[in-house]
């Protein structure tokens, strides 16, 4: 696959991705978060047993591989400190592990509460966040405002920055969506007790992943929501605020783009989606409550139910366009066994006209109808199969017509949440 191996998720996220990134550990030196925060959810099973990672990358299960949290991620010093006691109380030594880089951009209090002033106001139009601050963290990042993390180093310019943001946010929080104001002193006095723990993390994240390729070392970036979330290429305004394309990886991590080698494309078997926005193939009726019943489908850091339905070419298809997908990992195949019939989405029907890509506006997607190709469905289980021809014949038919209409070819299958519960094909 090559010595930079990106992994994207090309749908709305929890498409698999903790569970590939762990496994394709065991031949990495490094893992990398390059954007996001902790509202990732990467939901990771070895030997029956679960870790859910938000922040950390999912290779820290592996002695002997660093982990890296690259320039594009919003921090939340909390989170991450709440992340390393739950890994240590299980004796993983996950502070020798991790490097942080110094220009992450700080999630602290305020954000959180913006984060929910703003969903609030906009009522039934709300993005259904994660409310972890997520969105305002990357405004105060884009604004010039932000405060990174190495300037945690020195305390007096730290607290002079803080005030002086925390001014501008108070005044918005009060007097435009009438809510509590966050307290000064007491947001200074956590961060200066949280920072003797992590200025020991930090470091120069991309002259690592420099060192680390000059020495033939393998590297996976690791994607955290979904293609569709994108900031720029997603169902806008009803997305992240990062870029969770492949190109993400680059800039937010600190390596040129000429150095990430392949990307596996994360597909799950059929599409879901938590939060609000525009979903074409969503399915509210008995067979969508199959796959979300059967897929478990509750978001692993909040615990909403995802909302369900049919695989969906056409978003699928821009999506392989705009992260160079060279590969696929096709997940959570085994959720679709005892399914009668299942459907795929080639083209959407929108005002009578047919579209073969999405169209821009949230508006517009959401009064796109799917145009369906429908195949028969298989009635014996897929879980843990040990090679493709162990799969029922309709099963293999499934993955060829993903594989075709797409135009990629399929590396992996993964038919079960285990580690060893997955198929490599290529
Ligand atoms: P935010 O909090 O600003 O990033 O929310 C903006 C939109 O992005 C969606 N989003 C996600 N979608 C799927 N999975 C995510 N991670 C968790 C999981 C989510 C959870 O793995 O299950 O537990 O609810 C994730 N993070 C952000 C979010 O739903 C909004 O639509
Ligand atoms: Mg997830």
């Amino acid at each position: 696959m090559g010595k930079n191996v990106v992994v994207i998720g090309t749908q709305w996220g929890d498409e698999g991705k903790g569970k590939v990134v762990d496994l394709l550990t065991e031949r990495a030196d490094a893992v990398v978060r390059f954007q996001g925060g902790h509202n990732a959810g990467h939901t990771l099973v070895i030997d029956g047993e679960q870790t859910i990672l938000h922040l950390i990358p999912s290779g820290i299960l592996h002695p002997g591989v660093r982990c890296l949290i690259g320039n594009g991620v919003v921090l939340s010093p909390e989170a991450l400190l709440t992340e390393l006691a739950m890994l240590e109380q299980r004796a993983i030594p996950a502070r020798e592990r991790i490097g942080i880089s110094p220009a992450c951009a700080l999630i602290l209090p305020h954000h959180i509460a913006l984060d929910a002033a703003r969903e609030k106001a906009r009522g039934n139009k709300a993005i259904g966040t994660t409310g972890r601050g997520i969105g305002p963290a990357y405004e105060d990042k884009i604004a010039r405002r932000g405060i990174r993390l190495g300037e945690l180093a020195d305390p007096t310019l730290f607290e002079e920055r803080l005030r002086e943001v925390l001014d501008q946010h108070n005044f918005v929080l009060q007097r435009q969506f009438a809510a509590e104001p966050i307290d000064f002193q007491h947001s200074l006095d956590e961060a200066m007790t949280q920072r003797e723990q992590i200025l020991p993390l930090m470091a120069d994240v991309s002259g690592e992943l420099a060192r680390l390729r000059a020495a033939g070392a393998h590297v996976l970036f690791e994607g955290a929501q979904g293609s569709l979330l994108d900031i720029d290429h997603g169902t806008y305004p009803y997305v992240t605020s990062s870029t969770t394309t492949a190109g993400g990886a680059a800039s937010g991590s600190g390596v040129g783009p000429l150095d990430l080698d392949y990307v596996l494309g994360i597909v799950k078997a059929y599409t879901t989606r938590v939060g609000g926005g525009p979903f074409p193939t969503e399915l509210d009726d008995a067979e969508g409550q199959q796959l979300g019943a059967r897929g478990h489908e509750f978001g692993a850091t909040t615990g909403r139910k995802r909302r369900c339905g049919w695989l969906d070419m056409v978003a699928l298809r821009r999506a392989f366009i705009v992260n160079s997908i060279s590969g696929l990992c096709i997940t959570k195949l085994d959720v679709l066994d005892g399914m009668e019939r299942l459907r795929i989405c080639v083209a959407y029907e929108l005002d009578g006209r047919e579209l073969e890509a999405p169209p821009i506006t949230a508006d517009e997607l959401e009064r796109c109808t799917p145009r369906y190709i429908e195949l028969p469905g298989w009635q014996t289980s897929t879980v843990g199969a040990e090679s493709l021809d162990a799969l029922p014949k309709e099963a293999r038919a499934y993955l060829d017509a993903l594989s075709e209409l797409g135009g990629v070819p399929i590396d992996l299958v993964s038919t079960g949440p285990d580690r060893a519960q997955t198929l490599m094909i290529r």
